[in-house]
This record gives C-alpha cells, structure tokens and sequence, in this order.
C-alpha cells in the first residue's frame, strides 16, 4: 500500500526513484485513493516551494519538481476513472496572463472532464482578449481560472474586468484557483466562486452546469 508520507517526502526531496517506488504500488491495490495521491504529491511540492524560498533550493529545481510532478500524474491518471463524454457541458479553462505555472490546471481539467465535462484547455499565459474570444466561439457558459504566482490574482482580476466590458459578465460562472487564492482575493477580482481543492472545484461546476445548460 502506498505510503503517503513517504510519497510526500520523496517528492519534496527530489527523489525520482522513491517517488515511483511508491506509485508503483498503486497498481497493487484494490481500492486505489488515486486523490489522495495526488494531494500527498502536492504536499511534496509545497516542501519543494518552502525549500525554494530559504534558497536551499533554485530555479533548475523547480523545473525538475514539475517535470517530477507532471510524469506522477501521468502515472495516476489512469486510475481517475470517470466518464469524459462532455455532457455535463462546455468549461473554458487556462492559467491567467503571466503565469506560466500548469500542473494544478492539468490536474483540475482531468478531474472535469472525468466528472463529464468538455474543457476548452487555452494554456498558459493566457490575456483576457483570448479568454473573451475562446467564450464567444465556444458559448461556454462556465470560466476557470487558474494561477499560482500572487500577480496572477491581477491578471484574474482583469479578465473578470473584460467580461464587464464585453457585456458577457452576467452570463459568465466565472471560478477562480491555484495556491495563493482565497476569499477575500476571489471578492476582489469579482468571481463567483474560488477553491484550492480539485474534487470540490468540479462539484460547484456540476452545481452551476445544472443551472446554466438546462
Ligand atoms: C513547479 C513550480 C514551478 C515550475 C512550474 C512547472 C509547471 N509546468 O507548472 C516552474 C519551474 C516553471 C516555475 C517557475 C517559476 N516559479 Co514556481 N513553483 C513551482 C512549485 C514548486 C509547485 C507549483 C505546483 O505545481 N503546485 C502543485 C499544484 C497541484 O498545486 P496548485 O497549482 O495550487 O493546484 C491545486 C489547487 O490550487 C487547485 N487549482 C489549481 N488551479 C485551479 C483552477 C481552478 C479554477 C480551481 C477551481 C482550482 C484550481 O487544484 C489543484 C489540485 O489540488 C511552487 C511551490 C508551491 N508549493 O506551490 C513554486 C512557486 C509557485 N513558484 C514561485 C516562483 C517565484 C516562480 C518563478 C518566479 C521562479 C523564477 N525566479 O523564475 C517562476 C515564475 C514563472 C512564471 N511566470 O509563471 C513561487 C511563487 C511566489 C508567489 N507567491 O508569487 C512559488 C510559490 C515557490 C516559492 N515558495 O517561492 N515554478
């Protein structure tokens, strides 16, 4: 049985091979809590991120936890069983402008789509002319907006400021996440929603889709 402790601290510590001796033993359970392993990886990158800050750590590492991060998931995806038939709806999704981090928008786009969402994946980086445009074309009903650096709450906000320009806002479910997101930061970049967490960001979607598709 995998150890979530253990997955936690070799993530953090960087070591490869500790971390898929741990994910490989997934493969030899019965009922396989596949997000608890990806909150025990998340966990090891916020090891990661503190060790980067104290300069124990630099960029070379961060690029390396990412790539870790994003083969992990690839490892685990397939136990996320779930149905991607897209019926539940259209959601447009990226990370804002400025931000280039993605794996917890990866993570995020898998768990909706296998709740039966069609997602419009944009990237990273993405300005709030292409997000407008990417609305427009598709008639999504549903935005999601990710981001991790604290600059990305600007550029959230200043989506969230297109969408009033463009007359879209009130036909817009706009909700917000990534690390530095919180109430107080989801009232002033004026969404409807915000969450850290991935099962509970696709619950308030499914709540919205039933409301917005019908
Ligand atoms: C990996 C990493 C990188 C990688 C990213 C690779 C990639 N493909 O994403 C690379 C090397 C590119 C990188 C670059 C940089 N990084 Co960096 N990085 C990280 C690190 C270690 C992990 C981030 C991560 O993936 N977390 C795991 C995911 C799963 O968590 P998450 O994103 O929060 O997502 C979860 C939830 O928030 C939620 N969620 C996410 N999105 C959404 C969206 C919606 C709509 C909803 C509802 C929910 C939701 O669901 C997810 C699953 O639970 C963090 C440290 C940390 N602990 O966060 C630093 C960190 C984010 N980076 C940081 C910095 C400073 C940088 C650089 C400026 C470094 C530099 N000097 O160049 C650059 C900036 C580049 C840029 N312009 O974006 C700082 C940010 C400081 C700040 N507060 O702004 C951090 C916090 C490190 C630190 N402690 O100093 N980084």
């Amino acid at each position: 049985m995998i150890d979530y402790a253990k997955l936690t601290q070799a993530l953090g510590d960087l070591d490869e091979d500790a971390v898929f001796e741990q994910l490989d033993l997934i493969t030899k359970e019965e009922n396989v809590d596949s997000e608890a392993a990806v909150k025990a990886c998340q966990d090891g990158l916020a090891i990661v991120g503190k060790r980067f800050e104290s300069n124990e750590y630099f960029v070379g590492d961060l690029i390396y936890s990412g790539d870790l991060m994003s083969d992990a998931f690839a490892r685990l995806k397939p136990f996320i069983a779930g149905d991607i038939s897209g019926k539940l709806g259209k959601l447009v999704f990226c990370t804002v402008k400025d931000d280039l981090h993605d794996i917890g928008k990866n993570i995020v786009k898998c768990m909706f789509e296998t709740a039966g969402f069609e997602v419009i994946d944009l990237g990273i980086d993405v300005a709030p002319e292409t997000i407008i445009a990417a609305l427009k074309e598709s008639k999504a009903k549903i935005l999601g907006l990710s981001g991790v650096l604290t600059l990305a709450i600007e550029s959230m906000k200043k989506t969230v400021e297109a969408l009033n320009a463009e007359g879209m806002r009130d036909d817009i479910k706009v909700i917000i996440g990534g690390a530095p997101v919180t109430a107080e930061y989801c009232e002033l970049v004026g969404a409807d929603a915000w969450s850290i967490n991935a099962a509970e960001s696709v619950e308030i979607c499914r709540k919205w889709a039933e409301e917005v598709y019908q």
